[in-house]
């Protein structure tokens, strides 16, 4: 693949410090050479520098909105050129509030797109349904059609405009959700695999039930979203909402090849490690493998033609 990098160092979507290092744990962890040597080309954008914004007072209960709302207008901004000028992007987060930035530009740039979202929560509360005033649990609220009515217009956020139908998301991996937002995916029919399914029918139907249910003819361009906290906090400890009974390592990196392997995978975002909570190396260290398996690495081997035998 021709793969465009970029570091998306936000955290005021959420109220913790320490996101904002998750691109550059990446980095340091290696991870361009390692899209590299599984034969990718790779072009590193390098990382977005965002402003804070003085006097960013909470808007009703929103926190920052000022701040989320600027720093995503450049992620939709980059991610349009990058997927404009044909490459799949990778973005490192960062908090999850980036999604809605990265999928608005991503929308842009291929107005068909599907979103796989990887999480164990549902980023779907509007500015009125959030409890917790964290604009990391609203990106899809932001950016859903079907949600315009339901989110007042906020300062910081004139550039965004509703840019999907909650028909083209698709969750996997929920185990905690809030009460408006279970009303959302209710309400709207929005498809979803918990947790509970992935215990049921394991990891295998799942990902075909999901990739069936956004696109059954399966032809359309996808926009992964993938937040660390989706895995068990055992092997991604570093993250700000850690949540018991998640995706294993294995379930991880079966979604992510298969999704490789459709060959539709146009955005991969990767969110929320926090470099300040628990063991960074172990969460980096996973988060590295999940990636390199959108990539191209196969588990099974990957067959190299040029490889003659001795
Ligand atoms: C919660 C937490 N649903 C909220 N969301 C998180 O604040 O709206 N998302 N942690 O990843
Ligand atoms: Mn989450
Ligand atoms: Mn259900
Ligand atoms: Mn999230």
């Amino acid at each position: 693949f021709k793969v465009g990098v970029l570091g998306v160092p936000l955290s005021k979507g959420q109220p913790r410090d320490g996101t904002e290092n998750g691109p550059k744990a990446l980095r340091n962890a290696g991870i361009i050479k390692v899209l590299e040597d599984l034969g990718n080309q790779v072009i590193d954008h390098g990382d977005l520098q965002f402003e804070t914004i003085e006097n960013d007072n909470p808007k009703d209960k929103i926190k920052n909105p000022k701040t989320v709302g600027a720093a995503n207008k450049k992620i939709s901004d980059a991610v349009y050129s990058i997927v404009k000028s044909e490459q799949l992007c990778l973005t490192m987060g960062g908090d999850h509030s980036m999604a809605m930035g990265s999928i608005h530009g991503h929308a842009l740039a291929e107005p068909n797109i599907v979103v796989v979202w990887v999480d164990a929560h549902a980023d779907i509360n509007t500015p009125l349904t959030s409890s917790s005033g964290n604009i990391h649990g609203m990106p899809l609220s932001f950016v859903s059609k079907e949600l315009e009515a339901y989110v007042p217009k906020l300062k910081g956020f004139e550039w965004c405009f509703p840019c999907i139908s909650v028909k083209d998301i698709v969750y996997i991996g929920l185990r905690d959700v809030d009460e408006g937002e279970r009303c959302i995916i209710e309400h709207f029919g929005i498809a979803h695999y918990s947790m509970q399914d992935v215990d049921r029918m394991g990891i295998g139907e799942v990902v075909d039930k999901a990739l069936k249910a956004v696109d059954p003819t399966g032809t359309r361009p996808i926009h992964l979203s993938f937040d660390v906290d989706a895995l068990d906090p055992a092997i991604t400890p570093s993250t700000g909402t850690p949540v018991a009974g998640g995706l294993s390592f294995r379930e991880g990196q079966y979604i992510m090849e298969v999704l490789a392997n459709t060959g539709r995978l146009s955005v991969v975002d990767i969110a929320e490690i926090n470099t300040t909570v628990g063991n960074s190396d172990v969460t980096v260290k996973t988060a590295v493998e999940i990636v390199k398996k959108c990539f191209g690495q196969k588990r099974g081997g990957n067959f190299l033609p040029s490889y003659g035998l001795p």
